[in-house]
This record gives structure tokens, sequence and C-alpha cells, in this order.
């Protein structure tokens, strides 16, 4: 047996990952007090959770760990299938998120670019008339009682961003909705979440093939007529990485907002700072980013050789999780209060919620952009906005990878 680094989970127990997502906090505890690597099971799949701030950093640009499935001994020995309910979150078709290397810089190069400085700047009045629109839709929902801030604010916000930026018809976020929540959550029969899939994978076929006959000025145009070096993306690969930027930019930006509106609607005393403009809202999305991100754990990396991690051993073919929401409150790196949500800490712009590395988020600018737009103007409109119902009922979906709350109730006006 390889050397085992610290914690009883290292060696024979692993942490079992709930995929009901009954308790968050002590999940997260749990896996940091075990080290710097934890062994985790994962709906009965076992790998390695990396904890730790600094070592994740390390680990994230070294070369003999990939994303390439085919590398994961479970997998080519079959004892993993298209049964396991995560399958989808690691074989999810050839895109930049399943790629490295020199294959993985020309499918990203050519999304990277296209989200410019410029190409933000023009989202900006987009992003604030769709917030300026789902205010008004808050507003008659709320006017006499609770309403619920994620289906009418949260959820169709980044949606509709992502949508214009890449190009999808609105009249598909409905089904897009739907879709995406049985995707996610663990609840779904596995046999319906391959048929959610496949639906998925034909939508956004259909949509790249309408590109392709007739380009516009949106950025799945741009990803089908990039041709640098006379080397244009493929179908498989276009439709990929159209796949991967609606999936990640919307269901991620859900998070940051109504995590970052729970946070200081239960700190009020730094909702005050805010609001009377001695701290920026940059601290508030930055802070909500380390303390309460909306990525849990990315799924998942592969071990070429065996790497060697603060005493212990991933051995080659295992499988490597990332686990954000433990590395955001890395005492090592975020001091002794990182369980403290605290937007005056001298640091928190340190924080790796978006990753690290060759496959850090290309949406990173893009989610700040629409927080910083959505979050004060939720309060300028609203400064009285409070939760209707105790903190503790606000609880998250079965979604084991997400932090991605059922719902989110508030009242807009004092009672
Ligand atoms: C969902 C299913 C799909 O069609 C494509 C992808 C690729 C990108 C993935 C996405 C997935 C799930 C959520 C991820 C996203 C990249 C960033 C996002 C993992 C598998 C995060 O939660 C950080």
């Amino acid at each position: 047996m390889s050397a085992a680094p610290t914690g009883d989970a290292a060696g024979g127990c692993p942490i079992v990952l709930d995929p009901m997502v009954r308790n968050l906090n002590e999940e997260t505890r749990r896996l940091r007090e075990t080290g710097t690597l934890a062994r985790i099971e994962l709906l009965g799949v076992p790998a390695w959770s990396v904890t730790r701030h600094a070592e994740a950093r390390r680990l994230l640009t070294d070369q003999r760990l990939v994303k390439d499935i085919n590398r994961w001994t479970l997998w080519r020995t079959g004892e993993v299938t298209d049964e396991w309910p995560l399958i989808g979150m690691i074989d999810a078709g050839r895109s930049m998120f399943t790629v490295d290397g020199a294959e993985h810089r020309r499918l990203r190069t050519k999304t990277a670019q296209a989200i410019t400085p410029r190409r933000l700047e023009e989202m900006r009045p987009v992003i604030e008339s769709i917030t300026g629109r789902l205010l008004d839709d808050l507003a008659a929902q709320g006017a006499d009682g609770a309403v619920d801030l994620k289906s009418v604010f949260a959820l169709p916000l980044p949606m509709s961003v992502i949508s214009v930026l890449m190009g999808v018809d609105p009249a598909l976020h409905p089904r897009l909705h739907t879709l995406y929540k049985a995707f996610f959550s663990m609840l779904t029969p596995q046999d319906e979440r391959l048929a959610v899939i496949a639906e998925l994978d034909a939508i956004f076929t259909e949509m790249t093939r309408a590109r392709t006959a007739d380009p516009t000025d949106d950025l799945t145009s741009a990803l089908i007529l990039a041709d640098e070096g006379g080397d244009p993306l493929t179908e498989e690969e276009v439709v990929g990485n159209l796949k991967a930027m609606v999936a990640a930019g919307h269901e991620t930006t859900i998070g940051l907002i109504l995590n970052a509106v729970r946070a200081l609607l239960t700190h009020p005393g730094q909702l005050d700072m805010v609001l009377d403009g001695k701290i920026g809202w940059d601290a508030v999305i930055e802070e909500t980013l380390r303390w309460d991100t909306p990525s849990t754990h990315l799924l998942m990396r592969f071990a070429t050789e065996d790497i060697e991690v603060d005493g212990g051993v991933i051995r080659e073919g295992e499988g490597v999780v990332l686990s954000y929401r433990a590395i955001g409150r890395d005492r090592d790196q975020h001091g002794p209060d990182a369980d403290e949500f605290d937007i005056t800490r001298p640091t928190p712009i340190k924080h790796m919620a978006f990753g690290h590395g060759p496959h850090i988020c290309p949406g990173a600018a893009l989610s700040r952009l629409e927080a910083s737009i959505a979050l004060p103007a939720l309060f300028a409109r609203f400064p009285d906005l409070q939760l209707a119902v105790p903190v503790e009922e606000i609880v998250n979906q079965p979604v084991l990878t997400q932090n991605d709350l059922q719902s989110f109730p508030v009242r807009l006006h004092a009672v």
C-alpha cells in the first residue's frame, strides 16, 4: 500500500459524498480535516478529492493529470459505465472541457478569444436590460407576499445572458431549464438522464447546423467560422463547446447570485457596509466565490502515472476531483477564520473558484460582470429585501457537484 496522507479516510475508509447534499458544511469540514488528499466515494465510485489550495494549484498545471476518460482504469475495465449517474459530468463529448495539451489550446483559443473585453462591454447594456426586466417580474410577482428569487430572477438571468452571447433561441429556455435540472439532479433515474443528454445534444447539433448554413454575429457562429491556419472546428467540437458554454454559463452563475444574496441577508452588518458604499460589490462577489462557491466538486482528472501529493500517492489510472468548496475554506490560504464570510478580508481575490491552469474558467469575467450588475440592481430596487423563511429552510438541490439551491423565498418589502 502507498504511504497514506493524514486522516482516517486516506487509508481504507472513504468519505461518502452525500448526493442529497444535506450538510455541505459538515462534509466540507470532514474533507478538509482528512488532509490534502481525501479518499472519497461518488455514488459507489472511488476517487481522490483535493482539498487544499496550494496543492490544487500545483496539480492543475501538472500534465500527468488529464481529462481523457480513457485514462481511467475504472472506465477501461468497465467497472464504471453509462449507468453511473455522474458519467455525464465527465463523458461530455469532445470539447475544450474534455481534452488537454495542444488539442485543448486549439479548441479553447477560439472560444476564449471570442469573449473579448470588447464583446463583454457590449454585453453590459444587454445584461442591464435583462436585469431590469426581471426585476419588474419580481416586483409584480412579489407585490403582496413571498416570491422565489431563484425561479424569477437568479435562474432566468444567466440563461438569458449566455443565450444572447451564444445565440440560443429564447423560446428554448423553459425546455433547457427542465433538461438541465434533470441532468444535474441525482434523483433523476439514469435512463431518463441519458435521454436528457441525448435531447441536449440534438438541440445544440440542430442549432450548430442552422448557424453553419446561416451564420450570425453570435459566438456560436464565431466558433464555426474561426479558421486559424485552415483548421476549423468540426461540428462535434462546436457542439461540444456550445454545450459546455451554455451549461457552465448558467448553472454556476445562479449559485453565485443566490449565495451572495444569502450571505448578505444573513450578515446584515456587511450588507450595510456595502449599501453605504464603504465596501464594493466586487468584495461581495469574490468572498461569495471563495466561501460559498458555486462549484463544490469538479469532476474529474486522471493520473497518467503515479503522482505524489503531500505524502500520499495518486496511482496511475485513478480519478481526481477538485473540491473547490474545501479549497475555498483552506485555512493555510485564507487564515483560521476561513469558515467565516467576511467581505473585509484582505485577500478575497486569492481564491480558486474559477480553477487554475489551462482549463481556468473562460467565462469568469462574464460571470463577474453579471453578478456586478444583478446584485446592486436588486438591492437598489428592493433595499428592504429579506428572507421569507428561516435560512435553514433554504436547502440544496440533490446535486452532488454543484452548490445549487432548491428555491429562495424572499420578501421584497419590509413587513
Ligand atoms: C454539463 C453537461 C454538458 O453538456 C457539458 C458540460 C461541460 C462543462 C461543464 C458542465 C457539463 C457541468 C458544469 C461544469 C461545466 C464546466 C464548469 C461547470 C463542470 C459537464 C462547473 O460547475 C464549474
